[in-house]
């Protein structure tokens, strides 16, 4: 009996300790996978944001905006090489979503930018966000907070103006 209420806590505990746990939110004909974030240093102002976006429907959609409560603005960048020197810019007209297709907002690719942080971002909390389309309209998701290590070989986001 005591054997087995061990082994039980134990399966428990690696089930808390997986940081990996996908969670994913549904807009019509769009699936949200796994909105995620970076832990910052103290004063930080600036923090990133990881989602993968399916468009399941006929109709191509477009990811134009959003927020977190954990910051003050919410931007969409593109992170390119020019001249062997990585350069993050602002996406005026958004992402499109094709038909089809699914929209990975990676670490060294296009992303999301958190600016103006208000707090923060403490690595196993989550924040609760939106993601703006231009059909599917306002949808509520959560960022969890993970630190993969692959941040390490990311461009500074701590130099970057908007
Ligand atoms: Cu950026």
């Amino acid at each position: 009996m005591r054997a087995s209420i061990l082994a039980a806590a134990v399966v428990a505990c690696i089930a808390v300790s997986g940081t990996a746990v996908a969670h994913e939110f549904k807009a019509g004909d769009l699936t949200i996978d796994h909105p995620s974030s970076r832990p910052t240093p103290p004063g930080a102002k600036v923090g990133v944001g990881y989602i993968s976006i399916r468009n399941d429907g006929t109709e191509p959609d477009r990811l134009v905006g959003g927020s977190a409560t954990v910051a003050g603005r919410f931007e969409v960048h593109a992170s390119t090489i020019e001249d062997g020197v990585a350069r993050m810019r602002r996406v005026e007209d958004g992402i499109a979503l094709e038909p089809g297709a699914t929209v990975t907002l990676a670490s060294g690719g296009t992303h999301v930018m958190l600016l103006d942080l208000k707090e923060p971002i403490v690595k196993g909390q989550s924040f609760d966000g939106t993601l703006v389309f231009e059909r599917a309209g306002t949808v509520p998701v959560r960022f969890s907070v993970e630190d993969f290590g692959a941040t390490a070989s990311a461009p500074s986001h701590e130099g970057h103006r908007p």
